[in-house]
């Protein structure tokens, strides 16, 4: 049985060796190694696993009826966009004009303009309690919306940081925080445009933005700050070089996020700007390593791809967004060729389903390619687990937290399944994953535990329903403004 006390971190303990633990024990868990039966999982009371052992007695271990995955790390989300998505579905463009992604863009940034800390905390709580229903554990916020509406900074610099913070606590889902450095209009130092005006900081500001979040948050293993250069469009050469020191200064294996050639309009610009394609730049002028989390990097040719694959730096996939904005297709067998390393994102949350991106991601390359199994390493292999076991590989990496696998000194993030759920029914193994992501639409996600928490129990949030209710607020007032471009 689960914990009767459905939201404690510590339910049924026992004291070994003097520390506090919860255990739970399942009948069939996906770990590192692969699937095992009869998996003890013991947790310290910080919510990190202390012992994995399979094959044995469940003892005074809560026992967990289903099938348990590894919670899967959202490498990449702008979470106000949550409130947009839907309504930016009808066309802007006038006769002989095509919408895109620059005409999304600036429906995108009028949307911000009016956002209160409120709205803010409001919609990112909904949305993290989505993802923790969807099988999602942990996110990374890649976040430019620090200044009020006029452009000024908070009393407090970081409010709009803490309403993503608090969001993230309110939800009990894993966050990496990613303060967004945005320096520029657009290529050439551009004058910001008024819907960019909450995003621009200097450097210095931006260090201290960081710096202040560092220290509040070192304690807490569910949280960690990085840094998100928005993209070469946005950040020239030297802010981001400064930035890079300085974020290094502070943390020296912190995670650096940055969006690029996600637009072919991104690479061609970058090439009359600066003489060089934005990865290729990125790959000779910043020290892109597995620090590094290149969103998109939708637009490559060769010598990029192996370039990003050798740098042992995560390519962010986000293909509902990606689809959903027009981008293109990454070249994701040439890129799993060369050894690369990918996680997935729901980016502006069209959808919020690490299930579906990874179909995406691979129905795209089918449609391309007109073949199959396009993931799939060997003869017999599954598609669906290589799929998962990759997300969950380089989407820890992206997070820089010790998250994406059932194993000794990972995070407690625990996702299980519902066996008897028709879509998983007759399934098991690397069958059962494939299942999950290639057929059907339901969610058979049942419980969720997070860094040792039970957050979801058979479906359902202990504080959804007051987390809806603030959003439905927050929704009230954005939608009565006219969305504008
Ligand atoms: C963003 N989103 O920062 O929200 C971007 C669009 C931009 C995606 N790239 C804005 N999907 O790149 O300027
Ligand atoms: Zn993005």
């Amino acid at each position: 049985m689960l914990n009767a006390e459905p939201f404690s971190r510590i339910g049924k303990g026992v004291n070994l060796l003097h520390m506090t633990v919860q255990s739970y024990w399942c009948e069939r868990a996906l770990l590192p190694d692969g699937w095992a039966d009869a998996v003890l999982i013991e947790v310290d009371v910080a919510g990190n696993i202390i012992r994995v052992t399979s094959d044995t007695d469940a003892g005074n271990a809560d026992r967990i009826h289903g099938v348990v995955l590894p919670g899967m790390p959202n490498i990449h989300s702008h979470a106000f966009q949550r409130a947009a998505a839907g309504l930016t579905e009808r066309r802007v463009s006038g006769a002989g004009a095509d919408d895109s992604f620059w005409t999304w863009r600036e429906v995108m940034h009028g949307f911000v303009t009016g956002l209160t800390p409120e709205d803010n905390q409001a919609i990112a709580a909904q949305l993290y309690v989505e993802m923790l229903k969807a099988g999602y554990t942990a996110v990374g916020e890649f976040h430019y919306l620090h200044l009020d509406p006029d452009g000024e900074p908070y009393a407090d610099r970081a409010e709009m940081s803490h309403g993503i913070t608090g969001a993230a606590a309110q939800a009990g889902i894993g966050l990496t925080h990613l303060p967004v450095l945005y320096s520029v209009g657009g290529y050439g130092s551009v004058e910001p445009n008024d819907g960019q005006r909450r995003y621009i900081l200097e450097v210095e500001d931006f260090l201290n933005l960081v710096g202040g979040l560092i220290s509040i948050h070192k304690d807490d293993p569910q949280v960690r700050i990085g840094i998100a250069p928005h993209s070469v469009r946005q950040v020239p050469a030297e802010p981001l070089a400064a930035a890079l020191v300085g974020f290094t200064e502070l943390a020296p294996d912190g995670p650096i996020h940055i969006h690029a050639a996600e637009q072919v309009k991104d690479v061609d610009e970058h090439v009359t700007y600066a003489g060089d394609r934005p990865v290729a730049w990125l790959l000779d002028n910043a020290d892109v390593d597995g620090r590094w989390c290149l969103v998109h990097a939708t637009h490559l040719n060769a010598g990029e791809v192996s370039g990003l694959a050798q740098s042992g730096a995560v390519v962010g996939l986000c293909p509902t967004t990606e689809g959903n904005l027009g981008d293109g297709l990454f070249p994701f067998l040439e890129y799993l060729n060369a050894g690369g390393i990918w996680g997935v994102g729901s980016d502006s949350h069209v959808s919020v389903s690490p299930l579906e991106e990874l179909r995406w991601l691979e129905y795209g390359q089918r449609l391309i390619s007109r073949t199959r199994n396009i993931a799939a390493s060997d003869t017999g292999g599954s598609t669906g687990a290589r799929l998962f076991s990759d997300a969950l590989a380089g989407g820890a990496e992206a997070l820089g937290r010790p998250i994406g696998a059932i194993a000794t000194g990972k995070r407690a993030d625990l996702v299980v399944l519902d066996p008897e759920h028709p879509q998983l029914f007759g399934r098991s193994g690397d069958t059962l994953v494939d299942a999950l992501i290639f057929s059907g639409n339901a969610n058979p996600v049942k419980h969720v535990l997070c860094g040792g928490r039970w957050v979801i129990r058979s479906g359902r949030h202990g504080a959804e329903d007051q987390i809806a209710t603030a959003y439905r607020t927050a929704m009230t007032r954005l939608i009565a403004r006219p969305l504008k471009g």
